[in-house]
C-alpha cells in the first residue's frame, strides 16, 4: 500500500483559464503543499499554475499527431498513450480526471489497457457542468459519457444540481459524491487597493464586475443591459474580464448603448483578485452554471453577487443575504436589486461581510479532505 500523505495523482484537466481547469489545478497545487506528488495531464500547462516552480508538481502534455489523414487529430488516443505512461513510469496510485469529456473515456480504456499488463489504477471522475448540462447531452455523445461515468470507480460532481441533473438525464444509478468547489483565502481574501480602485473609479463611482469565458449560456447581454440601468440611476463603471466567442458582439452592444467610457473589457486576468478586490457588485445572469466558482470567488473577496436562481447558485449565493437571485433575463429586477443594494450603504456593507463568511463554508480546508479521503479509499480498494 503507497504512503497516505505521499500519493502520486494524476490530475487531468483542461489547463484553461476558467472553470473545470482552474479547479483541478488549485486542487493539485493544494495537494502538492500537503507533500502528494502531482503530475498534471493536459494539452497545455495549466494557467493557474503560473510561471513558477513547484515542489511535487510535473506537468505531462498531450500533443495529438498531425497527419495529412486526419482533420480531426485524435486527442483520445493521444490522451490514453499519455495517460499509460504516466501512470506506468511516475508509479500513479489514482488518477483523477476533471470533466468528463473525453477524460473519463480515455481513462476507462487507459485502465483497461493496463489491466491487461496486470496494472491496477483507479479513476475518479468529477463532474463540472457543461460536461453534463449540456455538451455532454447531445445525442452524438451521451451514450458514451453515460457508459464512461458508469466505469469510473468514484464519480463526484461539484453541486447537488449536477449530481441530480447526471441521475436524471443519464439515469445513471452510480453514486455520485458532491464535492463543492473551494476557495483558497491565502489568494482570494480581498487587498486593499485604494488607490488602484481611485484610478479605475476617480469620481468614486460604484464598479460593477462580470468575469467569464464569454459563451453565450453566461448572457453578457445581461450584464451589460443591467449596467446600462445601474448607470442612470448612479455613477457607475463596469468591469468585464475574460474572453472568448460573444465578446465582440458585447463591445459593439456597448457602442449601441453609447457606454464605451464606462465600461472596460479587460480580457483574460490570471490575477482576477485583484478586480474583486475593488469590486463593489459581482453579476452573473447564466442561463445555466452548475456551480458558479466565478461568483464564489466573487464572495471570498467580500463582493455581493446578482445571479439568476438557476442550477448551483441557490447552493452558494443566498437571497437578501449575500445577494439577490433572479430569473433568467430578468433585467429589470436585476437592475431593480443593485441599485437598491448600491444605495444603502449599511445593507451593502453588511452583504459584504454575509458574502465573505458564506465563501468561508468552502474554504480549502474544509474541502480538500473529501478528495483525500476519497483517494484513499480507491487506492486502497484496488490493492
Ligand atoms: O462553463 C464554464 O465556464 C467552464 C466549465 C468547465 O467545466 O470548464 O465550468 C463549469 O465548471 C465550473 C467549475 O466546477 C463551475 O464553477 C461552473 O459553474 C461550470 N459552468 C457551467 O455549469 C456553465
Amino acid at each position: 500500500m503507497p504512503d497516505k500523505n505521499k500519493l502520486n495523482i494524476g490530475i487531468v484537466c483542461y489547463p484553461t483559464y476558467g472553470g473545470s481547469g482552474v479547479v483541478a489545478t488549485e486542487l493539485g497545487l493544494a495537494l502538492a503543499a500537503k507533500g502528494h506528488s502531482i503530475h498534471f495531464i493536459s494539452y497545455r500547462q495549466p494557467e493557474r499554475l503560473g510561471p513558477h516552480y513547484h515542489n511535487n508538481i510535473s506537468v505531462h502534455e498531450v500533443r495529438p499527431q498531425n497527419y495529412p489523414l486526419f482533420e480531426f487529430p485524435p486527442y483520445e488516443l493521444t490522451l490514453i498513450g499519455k495517460m499509460l505512461e504516466v501512470v506506468k513510469f511516475e508509479k500513479l496510485d489514482v488518477l483523477h480526471v476533471h470533466y468528463a469529456i473525453p477524460h473519463a473515456f480515455s481513462a476507462y480504456n487507459a485502465k483497461l489497457i493496463l489491466a491487461s499488463e496486470g496494472l491496477k489504477i483507479p479513476v475518479i471522475t468529477t463532474l463540472h457542468g457543461t460536461d453534463v448540462t449540456l455538451v455532454g447531452k447531445d445525442n452524438s455523445v451521451a451514450p458514451v459519457v453515460k457508459y464512461s461515468m458508469e466505469q469510473s470507480d468514484y464519480l463526484t460532481a461539484v453541486s447537488e444540481f449536477l449530481k441530480e441533473e447526471t441521475h436524471q438525464f443519464f439515469g445513471i444509478h452510480k453514486e455520485i459524491h458532491v464535492i463543492p468547489n473551494f476557495i483558497d483565502f491565502d489568494k482570494f481574501s480581498k487587498k486593499q487597493f485604494a488607490h488602484f480602485k481611485t484610478s479605475i473609479a476617480p469620481n468614486d463611482e460604484k464598479i460593477i464586475v462580470h468575469v467569464s469565458n464569454f459563451r453565450k449560456v453566461k448572457r453578457v447581454q445581461d450584464v451589460i443591459k443591467t449596467f446600462a440601468k445601474i448607470k442612470a440611476a448612479m455613477p457607475a463603471k463596469l468591469l468585464l474580464v475574460g474572453d472568448g466567442p460573444e465578446r465582440s458582439k458585447m463591445e459593439a452592444l456597448c457602442r449601441e448603448l453609447n457606454l464605451c467610457d464606462h465600461i472596460r473589457f479587460i480580457g483574460k486576468l490570471s490575477a482576477v483578485e485583484d478586480i474583486l478586490s475593488i469590486a463593489d457588485l459581482f453579476i452573473l445572469p447564466s442561463e445555466t452554471e452548475s456551480f458558479g466558482l466565478a461568483a464564489l470567488e466573487a464572495m471570498a473577496c467580500e463582493c455581493p453577487v446578482i445571479s439568476t436562481n438557476v442550477g448551483g447558485f441557490p447552493e452558494i449565493n443566498i437571497e437578501g443575504k449575500t445577494g439577490y437571485l433572479t430569473n433568467i433575463g430578468d433585467v429589470e429586477k436585476m437592475a431593480e436589486v443593485s441599485i437598491n443594494l448600491l444605495n444603502n450603504k449599511e445593507l451593502h456593507n453588511q452583504f459584504r461581510v454575509n458574502a465573505f463568511k458564506r465563501a468561508q463554508e468552502f474554504s480549502l480546508d474544509k474541502i480538500l479532505p473529501f478528495y483525500e479521503s476519497l483517494y484513499l479509499k480507491a487506492v486502497e480498494e484496488i490493492h
